[in-house]
């Protein structure tokens, strides 16, 4: 066992397989975490019960395999995400951006994400989801009601970054395949150049 870890830490180093990455899906529950990570897996839009315990997917996006985890959003199940951090490639934070009135707590969750020292270096996608939906907020509403303005990557309304770990908001509809796509690829591109864990 030690030996095939060894010779395969090596091949990796050497570009000649890739490594797995552990990327975390998680946001408040009713997000749409379980719906985009079987739609993504399989392309089938499928209605889950609430996640009440974690469970996994492979995917792949261009050359990047990942070991997606969809932790659930209820409270009880946002308690175990931190454990998953210190193995961490990617988070990605899912928000329903017509859930308005749950936008206080969801800002308090992924405020705590974009400054948990164990992250820091983490890639963050956030996916302002149901766009598909009357009511719903668009990009600029969401970045100013969830406070992330400073960690965006992209220069979005400000030059005022406190942060140079990539973050990107991007606006969702799983339910009509729109924007996630996008942000997975940026997901898998800033994972190839951030090699956390390697
Ligand atoms: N209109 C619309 N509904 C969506 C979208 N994505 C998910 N939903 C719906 O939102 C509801 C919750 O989706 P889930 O994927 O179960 O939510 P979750 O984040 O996994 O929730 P927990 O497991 O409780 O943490 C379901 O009824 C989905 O069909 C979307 O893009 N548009
Ligand atoms: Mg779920």
């Amino acid at each position: 066992m030690f030996l095939f870890d060894w010779f395969r830490t090596i091949l990796q180093y050497f570009g000649f397989i890739n490594k797995k990455c552990k990327l975390l899906i998680i946001g408040l529950d009713n997000a749409g975490k379980s719906t985009l990570l079987s739609k993504i897996k399989d392309g089938r839009l499928v209605q889950h019960p609430p996640t009440n315990q974690p469970w996994s997917e492979e995917l792949t996006v261009g050359k990047v395999t990942f070991q997606a985890y969809d932790l659930g959003g209820h409270a009880s199940a946002r308690r175990v995400w931190r454990t998953y951090f210190p193995a961490v490639d990617g988070i990605v934070f899912i928000v329903d951006g017509c859930d308005i009135e749950r936008l206080p707590e969801a800002r308090a969750e992924i405020t705590g994400i974009l400054t948990d020292e164990i992250v820091s270096d983490v890639p963050v996608l956030i996916l302002g989801n149901k766009i598909d939906k009357r009511g719903c907020y668009g990009k600029e509403q969401l970045i100013q009601e969830l406070g992330i303005n400073m960690h965006l990557s992209e220069n979005v309304n400000t030059e005022d970054k406190s942060s140079t770990r990539p973050c990107t908001l991007v606006m969702s509809s799983v339910v009509q395949q729109i924007g996630y796509g996008d942000g997975f690829r940026w997901m898998a591109s800033h994972i190839q150049d951030n090699g956390r864990n390697n």
